[in-house]
């Protein structure tokens, strides 16, 4: 099977609530669909989040690029990664590129499931099956946000993760003990602080919330994600668990945050992980360490991925990318489960129209 054509387009999906973090709040969330087109017939698809729609225009046009220098390529995604290794070699493969090669491994996994009328994740040696999600909310603010937590509980989730990062300590234990007073003690709650705080900060922080009494699943990436000693550093002090991934490039981070001792629960990111390719890579690093894997956004390709993970653990629900397809995947007794062929993602035509920018 050989690549006939690659083809990309960017959008401004609408989401159901503006993502808000510690850092800055996204109103739309900035995609860019990636098609692929085999000579045996069989095409694949894949989205990648821009995080700021800066980037899309970029990456459109790095993957026009790679389509001249890759049609007539073999279509599996091995052959592409090690054809791609070589080529950028030189400058390396982190943001734009990496984005760019990610999404196109994931499309290439569509195609060949599709190819045989499969879904993803039994390439990978696993059958669909129900994966329990956490509800990713963005900065809970009290008396504005608990409408959020109750409608969070009303859908099914048994976990929910808030964001924080207010100018006091007190304010964020006054949050929490906000969101708990609703969600009662035993379903899990979590904190993501999106990289807001060096690592004396983050220890004052977590150590007032425990001595408050509240009890969190995790806090997720206190500190500037490259910061792995400043994380180990954060892990050693705390009782909290501490989570980390979404910003790790490709499994060569992975091998460097286990190593340092950063993290006692990982969330890689489908793309900045490098795709399917890259997030078996990591997983077998987490199983090794004895790490629970959660993801981070790309609810389809994470529900494969997780079907096929040895230590899967939760999926992140933040959909970023619904709002354009024909039958979005659906959120069950607060589990989701992977659906074929491919990926299982359709595209609605009228809305990603709608939506895309020229
Ligand atoms: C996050 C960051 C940026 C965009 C979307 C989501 C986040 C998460 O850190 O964990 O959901
Ligand atoms: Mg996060």
């Amino acid at each position: 099977m050989r690549i006939a054509d690659i083809s990309a387009r960017a959008v401004m999906a609408p989401l159901a609530t503006p993502i808000s973090t510690a850092q800055a709040v996204i109103p739309a969330a900035p995609l860019v669909l990636v098609d692929v087109q085999t000579d045996e017939g069989a095409s694949g698809t894949a989205y990648i989040f821009g995080y700021t729609p800066l980037t899309l225009k970029p990456l459109v046009s790095f993957l026009h690029g790679l389509r001249d220098t890759l049609i007539g390529h073999s279509a599996h995604p091995d052959d592409v990664a090690r054809a791609t290794e070589a080529l950028f070699r030189l400058l390396g493969r982190q943001g734009i590129v990496g984005m760019a090669l990610a999404g196109l491994d994931l499309a290439l996994w569509d195609a060949q499931a599709r190819a045989l009328d499969v879904p993803v994740c039994t390439l990978f040696g696993a059958a669909p099956r129900p994966i329990p999600c956490y509800d990713s909310q963005g900065v809970f603010v009290p008396g504005r946000d608990e409408p959020l937590i109750e409608a969070s509980l009303a859908r099914g989730f048994q976990a929910i993760k808030v964001k924080l990062g207010f100018p006091t300590r007190a304010e964020d234990v006054a949050a929490l003990r906000a969101v708990r007073a609703i969600m009662g003690a035993d379903r899990a709650l979590m904190l993501d602080y999106n990289q807001a705080f060096d690592a004396p900060e983050t220890i004052a922080r977590i150590r007032a919330i425990e001595d408050a009494g509240i009890n969190l699943a995790w806090v997720e990436e206190p500190v500037p994600a490259e910061d792995f000693a400043g994380l180990a550093a954060v892990r050693a002090a705390v009782s909290t668990p501490i989570q980390s991934g979404e910003n790790w490039w490709h499994p060569a981070d992975a091998a460097r945050a286990f190593a340092a001792g950063t993290t006692d629960l990982a969330m890689p990111d489908m793309i900045k992980i490098g795709g399917f390719s890259g997030w078996f890579r990591a997983a077998a690093m987490a199983e090794a360490a004895a790490v629970p894997v959660s993801s981070h956004l790309f609810i389809e390709a994470s529900a494969h991925a997780l079907a096929a993970t040895p230590k899967a653990h939760l999926l992140e629900w933040l959909d970023i990318a619904g709002g354009l397809m024909d039958a979005p995947y659906a959120l069950r007794d607060g589990c989701v489960t992977a659906h074929g062929p491919g990926l299982g993602i359709t595209w609605d035509a009228d809305k990603v129209a709608h939506y895309q920018l020229n």
